[in-house]
């Protein structure tokens, strides 16, 4: 069987501390996601046994509750010490949240690997705009966040490591904010974990690297994708194309020993096509940096949904 979430990174001999950690922390991340959500780590394997060169991450995403320092900073202070840059903000409004996006830093290593040993991916980050809620699912949350102490100023820590920062909430509150907001329902019970790892199609060597040929393997081979919108996202500008899974949901044990199954994570689809400035250089010259960046509202509003009761309950 193959491997895809762990193994040596390349060593050139030299010292490379703080690219090391940041590496490692990746790991420790993934390795969290992979043993809670099965069919992502099964559709990292699939998509290996097909195109067993190099998986390379376009972003790891995750969500935060924004509230008294428990926000998209909370988190994003790790990347931008480890070096990664602050780029562009989004809204969703409907949905009452905000993200960031982060550029990885230039890396120091091969990048020749596959995953978190592979070219260090983007990093987006989301935050739930808490003072939007109503005061009963304003009260909830706070009082968890209040209640974990400094949990805030250990974020990658509790990803890393798969814990939550806060106790574990009743049934009744979990449900309480999963009426009022799916965002906010999910947060509580999976925390500062990593919502979802983004394959980039793009960089990938088989036909596979065509995200439309991608989904149709992927729901060949028996998965769901979300269909918010239509399966495939295309910004406006038609550069960047994205899908994702429908997420996995475990069995979460509330502080009221009542034991119920939860939305879990998922796994993204990215393909970035080359700008249009570009369109005249061959295929052997393009690069990362010729690509369609960034990420779109547009998109991003319906890849949110991946998580949605009306997505994990929907028929085949
Ligand atoms: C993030 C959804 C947006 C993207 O690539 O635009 C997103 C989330 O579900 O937390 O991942
Ligand atoms: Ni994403």
């Amino acid at each position: 069987s193959t491997t895809v979430s762990v193994s040596a990174s390349k060593s050139d001999g030299q010292s490379k501390g703080g690219e090391s950690f940041l590496r490692d922390t990746l790991r420790s991340m993934e390795t969290v996601y992979l043993n809670r959500n099965p069919t992502a780590k099964s559709i990292l394997e699939l998509v290996h046994s097909v195109d067993d060169e190099q998986i390379c991450y376009d972003h790891l995403a995750f969500r935060t509750f924004g509230v008294n320092g428990y926000g998209i900073n909370s988190l994003a202070s790790f990347f931008l010490d480890y070096g990664y840059t602050q780029k562009e903000e989004l809204r969703f409004p409907a949905k009452k949240l905000k993200a960031l996006w982060f550029s990885p830093p230039n890396s120091l290593s091969q990048d020749g690997g596959s995953g978190v040993n592979g070219p260090l991916p983007r990093v987006f980050i989301s935050e739930l705009l808490v003072d939007q809620l109503s005061p009963k699912t304003q009260e909830i949350i706070r009082k968890y966040t209040e209640k974990s102490g400094s949990g805030n100023k250990y974020a990658a820590l509790a990803s890393a490591l798969g814990s939550l920062t806060w106790e574990k909430p009743l049934y009744s509150e979990f449900q309480q904010l999963a009426g009022e907001s799916e965002y906010a329902a999910w947060t509580l019970v999976n925390g500062y974990a990593l919502n979802h790892v983004t394959i980039s199609t793009h960089r990938l060597k088989s036909n596979l690297k065509n995200i439309k040929s991608l989904n149709q393997f992927i729901e060949k081979n028996g998965f769901k994708l979300n269909s918010e919108g239509g399966i495939l996202k295309v910004s406006p500008d038609g550069l960047l194309l994205q899908s994702s899974t429908v997420a996995d949901s475990i069995p979460f044990s509330f502080s009221d020993g009542s034991n119920a199954s939860v939305p879990c994570s998922y796994i993204e689809f990215a393909e970035r096509l080359v700008l249009p400035e570009y369109k005249n250089l061959p295929e052997s010259e393009i690069k990362e940096s010729h690509r369609r960046d960034g990420f779109e509202v547009g998109n991003a509003d319906k890849i949110f949904e991946s998580t949605s009761k009306e997505q994990l309950t929907r028929r085949a």
